[in-house]
């Protein structure tokens, strides 16, 4: 981002970025077309073929049946069952809260014209589960639990066949009706196109690789997507009273994820923005993932001093981070002036890890400047809001004689007879029932 610098805008930048993050996606497009018709026309076999091939695995039957399901959850560590469960209640619990704000809608707006809206959940989704550096427990929790909460009918749930087995736990614990071990570009075609023994879904959930994402791209439109995620991100809007040490922690907490992982603090303070710079470069030094959180920190790592509030501010917005916390003085105050981010932390005791893996709130949230229109997941997004209407002979005699004019003025005769039809006028018949 640092190429939109402008030397008028208030801006230094400490430490730029050094790579842009948007790749070029030319050749994924073509490998991962040709793994959805393959999917699409072949089914199983052709499932069958891509986990021999991409994954390394000979499987005969995808599904994970309801006494391996039993068996990883028994095999769960107890006190990993804990967690998993603490997580679940609490996603759920916050879920069910925002569930209570989804209101049903009836309004007569003039006499005998009534409108409203009702909240209907989707049939069937399908959620996909990364398997990728880290087996990410947290994972299935965000994607499954709202489903269930919103009263999906059927939710289904892929993940990478070498996938931990306690994945498969927590997605049998988040409440996933069914569980196949497919995963990448052809887990998304199945549960797109649906196979012989994966059922066709309505909308597909859940972060993946470029081939996962990519699939997801293609295949929006004959089902519904929740959104396209990228790497993790974390960035600091800080003022003096920011603390260095605190802030190269949490940068480093996301740099750890994955080599693409942009991170960044935006500062008015000169002294807080060196010091941070310096405490990471420490902190690297002893963390065991640095080889992963190292690289991320130098190419997509920024550190940005402000000239005042107001060009922290807008940077911030520009930027749109996926979790965007607040170490101010006021930072409530901060906050409401904020407005594109994925999940905002207020306050210094708010770490991002908290919500990554337990405090209630979705960890699945908009990457890349995709916070600037719109938010991250939540129970709404298993919902559909539908609009309805229905009228009495008041509502009829308000609309339709401003409806049989447009539809003339358009040339639109068999719409102006329609609108006729019901007033009892303009009509060469009399109306039959
Ligand atoms: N920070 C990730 C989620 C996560 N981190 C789960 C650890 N566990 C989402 O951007
Ligand atoms: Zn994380």
């Amino acid at each position: 981002m640092s190429s939109l610098h402008d030397p008028d805008d208030g801006l230094t930048f400490i430490k730029a970025v050094r790579r842009d993050s948007f790749q070029d996606n030319d050749a994924l497009g073509a490998t991962v077309k040709g793994v959805l018709d393959g999917v699409r026309t072949r089914g199983d076999a052709a499932v069958r073929d891509y986990a021999a091939a991409f994954d390394k695995v000979e499987l005969e039957r995808f599904e994970v049946d309801a006494a391996e399901r039993a068996a990883t959850v028994a095999r769960l560590d107890p006190a990993a069952r804990a967690d998993a469960e603490f997580a679940i209640g609490r996603v759920r619990d916050f879920a069910s809260r925002q569930l209570g704000t989804m209101l049903p809608l009836e309004v007569e707006p003039l006499p005998g014209l009534h409108l409203g809206h009702r909240v209907i959940p989707i049939q069937r989704v399908g959620a996909y589960v990364p398997g990728g550096r880290y087996p990410l427990l947290s994972a299935p929790v965000m994607t499954i639990v709202p489903a269930r909460v919103a009263g999906c009918d059927e939710v289904v749930a892929c993940l990478p066949p070498g996938a931990h087995p306690d994945m498969i736990a927590v997605c049998h614990l988040s409440g996933a009706d069914r569980i196949f071990r497919i995963g990448g570009a052809q887990a998304i075609a199945a549960m797109a196109f649906g196979t012989e023994s994966v059922p066709a879904v309505d909308k597909i959930f859940g972060p993946g690789n470029a081939y996962v994402n990519e699939a997801k791209r293609q295949v929006f439109g004959r089902v519904g997507i929740d959104q396209l995620a990228g790497p993790s991100e974390i960035y600091v809007v800080a003022d003096a009273t920011g603390d260095p040490e605190m802030i190269a922690t949490d940068l480093l907490a996301q740099a750890e994820h994955d080599v693409m992982t942009r991170v960044g603090l935006i500062t008015t303070d000169r002294a807080l923005a060196e010091a941070t710079v310096a405490e990471v470069e420490r902190q690297l030094a002893d963390l065991p993932t640095a080889d992963v959180a190292g690289p991320a920190w130098r190419d997509y790592g920024e550190v940005v001093l402000c000239a005042d509030e107001a060009a922290m501010i807008g940077y911030s917005d520009r930027i749109a981070a996926e979790h965007l916390q607040v170490h101010t003085a006021d930072p409530h105050a901060t906050a409401r002036r904020l407005r594109n981010y994925g999940s905002l932390f207020i306050g210094k005791l708010a770490s991002v890890v908290y919500s990554d893996k337990c405090c209630g709130t979705n960890h699945t949230l908009p990457t890349l400047g995709a916070g600037r229109y719109t938010g991250g997941l939540w129970v709404g997004s298993y919902l559909k809001v539908c609009t309805h209407q229905w009228l009495d002979p008041r509502g009829v005699a308000a609309v339709a004689p401003p409806a049989i004019r447009q539809s003339a003025r358009e040339g639109l005769e068999g719409h102006r007879r329609a609108a006729a039809f019901r007033t009892g006028h303009n009509r060469a018949a009399p109306m039959r029932h």
